[in-house]
């Protein structure tokens, strides 16, 4: 998900271009806002700490990119493109070294887990939502 400083800020296309060029798949993906139940039950591992509210807020202040992303050890890989969580102590290279500043402002939110990732993907898409299709360059990324 590309939160919704990365959108304000005009980096939607930036992001959606490493995700592509490094070989990734975007099967499914919508512009939003997310209202406080969705964005509750998203950070739902949270609840109770002390930025759970602050990070509720943020999360549906305005639009966010939402997308499911395919391919070989994708969940891992986005992570890792994305950076650590706080942006000041993200490697350079990384979306959040590159882009961010502040942990609560942080650009872009990835699934930690396969278990997280299922559990997100049906929070926010319908399986009518979510694509087929094989890219063009796939013989020669696998
Ligand atoms: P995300 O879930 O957004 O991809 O980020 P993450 O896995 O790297 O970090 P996580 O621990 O899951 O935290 C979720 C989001 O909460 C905000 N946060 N604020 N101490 C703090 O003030 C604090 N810690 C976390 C960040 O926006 C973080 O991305
Ligand atoms: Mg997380």
């Amino acid at each position: 998900m590309i939160k919704p400083d990365g959108v304000q800020r005009g980096l939607v296309g930036r992001i959606i271009q490493r995700i592509e060029e490094k070989g990734f798949k975007i099967v499914a993906m919508r512009l939003s806002v997310m209202d406080k139940e969705r964005a509750e039950k998203h950070y739902a591992e949270h609840a109770g700490k002390p930025f759970y509210g602050d990070l509720v807020e943020f999360i549906t202040s305005g639009p966010s990119v939402q997308m499911v992303v395919e391919g070989k050890g994708v969940i891992s890989a986005i992570r890792k493109m994305n950076g650590a969580t706080n942006p000041a102590e993200a490697a350079p290279g990384t979306i959040r070294g590159d882009f961010g500043i502040e942990t609560g402002r942080n650009v872009i939110h990835g699934s930690d887990s396969p278990e997280s990732a299922a559990r997100e993907i049906a929070l926010h898409f319908s399986d009518s939502e979510i694509f087929e299709y094989k890219r063009i360059d796939e013989p020669w990324l696998y």
